[in-house]
């Protein structure tokens, strides 16, 4: 059976491409789906890519990741910086969570510097773009190893 993966965004991400490219590059959240759905393909494993701008949204989407995904890519945007509630969900699944930021948030504001959710992930993938998420679909898949 193919390996799947969820590939999940949190609040704002929608709105990727559409200002601030400075910061986070022209390429729209679309985009970034075909970027992995071409890297899925390389790397044989199914994708399941969702957005959601609400924390409890995200907080289901990781609980039904259980038994269903293999490992998790989360960018939990700014909920990264406050969100004890999802910190405490990644920990409840039992699967590897890589993290991952467009921009290089140890570079930035102080306040983005802190992630509450950096200690329960197995990685984190920041500053690159949207070349990030094919670089940590690469991560989590050797991560993972060979399927049993
Ligand atoms: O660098 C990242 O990927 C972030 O997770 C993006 C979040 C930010 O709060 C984190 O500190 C770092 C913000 C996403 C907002 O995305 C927008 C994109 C275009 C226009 C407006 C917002």
């Amino acid at each position: 059976m193919t390996r799947t993966i969820l590939i999940l965004n949190g609040p704002n991400l929608n709105l990727l491409g559409t200002r601030q490219p400075e910061v986070y590059g022209p390429t729209t959240l679309n985009d970034v789906e075909e970027l992995c759905q071409a890297k899925a393909k390389q790397l044989n494993v199914e994708i399941e890519f969702a957005q959601s701008n609400h924390e409890g949204v995200l907080i289901d989407l990781l609980h039904a990741a259980r038994g269903k995904h293999a490992g998790v890519i989360l960018n939990a945007g700014a909920y990264t910086h406050t969100s004890v509630a999802l910190m405490d969900a990644i920990s409840s699944i039992m699967l590897p969570v890589i993290e991952l930021h467009l921009s290089n948030i140890h570079a930035r504001e102080a306040f983005r510097q802190t992630s509450y959710i950096s200690k329960v992930c197995v990685g984190q993938i920041c500053g690159f773009g949207a070349s990030g998420y094919p670089l940590a679909m690469q991560a989590l898949t050797d991560y993972l190893g060979e399927p049993a």
